[in-house]
């Protein structure tokens, strides 16, 4: 049988069910990262599994989103991941050493292997041909103690890169035209495989900025082949000995395919809210902008710097703009630094951040009320730049760094720089002082918990009636973002469910909290893709705290419905999405005979406020209801 990459590295990994496309599978994991953010309660659920060592081959732990240390809370979880990461064998990236995705390419990331990651954009490391997947904490807990990972076998999606970029087009244009091309909902349960004559042309990094982005196509991953280019990366990083050369069979079988003429690609934008909101930059006339962001886990890497410093060489941001700068790695400040390029981007009037996510996630440089900001990051969703009334763009560092200079969005084609060399660099100095490695006899040490660290809730065994109120109902794409928002006061209480609480829907509706509370829980209603964007558990151990034992959608994301199954609640669809209309905020809604109903996850739930009966589907596998039945993952994997 002729294979595709994505085939052949699940048939290597493979332990429960086969390559069926759309069956329940479960894979070996290679390899692990955790950010901070989602890092503190995937230690709290490791350590409740009760694991001395991590099984894996090597899992890391970094610090790099919670940087702003404006209270004790941050340096308490960095302090707690720092010991956690020492006592169970994990390498410990310090912060200062970078952004996961950018640090585990450079240093980690291995073609041909599995790599499970507590945040969405673990399939950056796609971009070197590995198979990463981003994930909630819990799932990545059982990986590092040695469990499968379980998914549904992906339908596999052709990407063809036909010809070659043209000056001023950028690997941020083709991810955007593929997001024009399939939506932020086309990505479910599918993964996009690059082949084409134009993947010979581009580098790891810039492969890696396509399978980052992928993560908004609500894709399980994206993937490259490991090829020459591959080698020359690891080699760059003094790490040939990682190689291993990774093609798709010639006649390899795809599921779907999409074809994107590189010759023709026009630099592109998304426009607010929404990284699937794309046009090309010709199309936009005028807009101003108040600030300018390049950074960010999608465009941070050496390549994506030194173009922006060639650009702003000699020139001055604009007047009405406030640049900010934020490297990806350690790495590629250090190599900035060396060769001269950061005095550019200083002498040019950027305001240099640290290394990790920065404004990203809203940790800082908030542009101000009615602000717009254009920034080289993957999520535009409203809010998230911790201004409400802010508009922000997406886009490549070269529609970024023109824009900085001009103070419109400017098309970079017309910019005459593009004959200077902007290529990535074939050796880079290799300093690995910020990376903790794990230790023999980790005995000793003690594992050290700040009083901001609160227990997490964790469901009850599934009962055979629910009953409850609709708390809220919302429309299509609600993100993780609206869910559990994020921003520089709620992610230092990461750890916190208690905190976290109060803020929980606000973006939708700021008295959720309040009538969750009064109505003892309740139920969600929601309508296509709900829980996109962020792999966070918050997003489900926060309704859960506020007693929401289920959600009803239309659809859901993909790592969000996991992460309401690993945490007992469960995800349910209309049978008929028109059903979705009748229902108004406080109708009370009853299922009976739940345990039964469970064998054909064919549900009926009665509206008593409406006098209405709903059929609603609940399609998980026997795993999963075994998982729900015990009110949660943990519980499950205790009993
Ligand atoms: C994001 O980009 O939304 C985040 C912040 O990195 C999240 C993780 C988190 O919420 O902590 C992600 O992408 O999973
Ligand atoms: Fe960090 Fe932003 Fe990347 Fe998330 S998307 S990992 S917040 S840089």
């Amino acid at each position: 049988m002729k294979l595709t990459i994505t085939e052949k590295i699940i048939k290597d990994h493979i332990v429960t069910g086969n390559l069926e496309k759309g069956t329940e599978i479960g894979i070996r994991i290679d390899q692990t990262l955790t950010q901070d953010s989602t890092g503190t309660m995937a230690y709290l659920q490791f350590e409740a599994l009760d694991i001395d060592r991590v099984k894996t081959k090597k899992s890391v732990a970094y610090i790099d989103h919670n940087m702003l240390q404006a209270g004790p809370e941050n340096a308490d979880d960095h302090l707690y991941i720092k010991t956690v990461a020492k006592k169970h064998g994990i390498y410990f990236s310090r912060p200062g050493n970078g952004i996961c995705h950018q640090v585990h390419l450079e240093r980690f990331g291995v073609p041909g292997d599995t790599l499970l990651g507590s945040d969405s954009h673990s399939p950056t490391c796609g971009g070197l041909g590995m198979l990463a997947i981003g994930a909630g904490g819990l799932d990545v807990a059982v990986a590092m103690a040695g469990g499968e990972y379980f998914l549904t076998m992906p339908q596999v999606v052709e990407v063809e890169l036909r010809g070659r970029l043209n000056p001023g087009v950028a690997a941020k244009d083709i991810i955007l035209k593929v997001l024009e091309e399939a939506g932020v909902k086309g990505g479910l349960n599918r993964v996009f495989e690059y082949t084409g004559e134009g993947v010979g042309y581009l580098s790891v990094p810039e492969r890696a900025t396509i399978t980052n982005m992928g993560a908004e196509l609500g894709a399980t991953t994206s993937i490259f082949p490991s090829d020459d280019m591959t080698y020359r990366f690891l080699r760059a990083q003094k790490r040939e000995e990682d190689f291993r050369e990774i093609v798709a069979d010639e006649g390899a079988i795809y599921d779907d395919k999409i074809i994107i003429d590189l010759d023709e690609l026009e630099p592109m934008v998304a426009c607010p809210h929404s990284p699937g909101n794309v046009v090309p930059v010709s199309k936009l006339k005028d807009i101003k902008v108040d600030q300018v962001a390049i950074g960010g886990c999608t465009n941070s890497s050496y390549m994506d710097l030194i173009k922006v410093a060639k650009i702003l060489d000699g020139n001055t941001v604009a007047e009405d703009v406030s640049l900010v700068i934020s490297p990806g790695s350690k790495q590629v400040l250090n190599t900035l630094a060396e060769n001269g390029a950061l005095s550019k981007l200083i002498a040019a009037g950027a305001r240099i951040l640290e290394c990790g996510c920065g404004p990203c996630i809203g940790m800082g440089q908030a542009p101000h009320t009615d602000g717009v900001s254009l920034r080289t990051f993957n999520r535009n969703f409203k809010g998230r730049s911790g201004t409400p009334s802010a508009d922000v763009y997406l886009s490549s560092p070269e529609v970024a760094a023109v824009s900085a200079i001009k103070g419109y969005i400017t098309n970079p084609i017309y910019y005459d720089v593009w004959d200077l060399d902007m290529g990535d660099l074939e050796e880079f100095k290799i300093n690995d002082n910020l990376i903790v490695e794990p230790i023999k006899d980790s005995g000793d040490v003690d594992i050290v918990r700040g009083p901001n660290i609160k227990p997490f809730p964790k469901a009850d065994a599934l009962k055979d009636e629910l009953m409850g109120r609709v708390l809220i109902k919302v429309g299509d794409d609600i993100t993780t973002d609206h869910i559990m928002p994020s921003n520089a006061s709620l992610l230092p209480y990461r750890s916190n469910i208690p905190h976290l609480a109060n803020y929980c829907m606000t973006p939708c509706d700021p008295e959720f909290p309040t009538r969750a509370r009064e109505n003892d829980g309740g139920i969600i209603i929601a309508g296509l893709n709900y829980g996109q964007g962020s792999s966070r558990e918050h997003a489900a151990l926060v309704p859960l705290y506020l007693g929401v034992r289920m959600v009803i959608a239309k659809s859901f994301a993909r790592i969000h419905r996991e992460n309401l199954i690993n945490n007992g609640m469960l995800p349910l669809i209309f049978d008929n999405p028109s059903d979705f209309d009748g229902i108004d905020t406080l109708d009370e809604l009853v299922i009976e005979n739940l345990l039964d109903r469970l064998e054909d996850g064919k549900i009926t739930m009665e509206n008593r406020t409406k006098d209405e009966r709903y059929d609603l589907l609940l399609d998980i596998t026997e795993r999963q209801r075994d998982i729900l039945m015990a009110g949660g993952l943990l519980n499950w994997m205790k009993s």
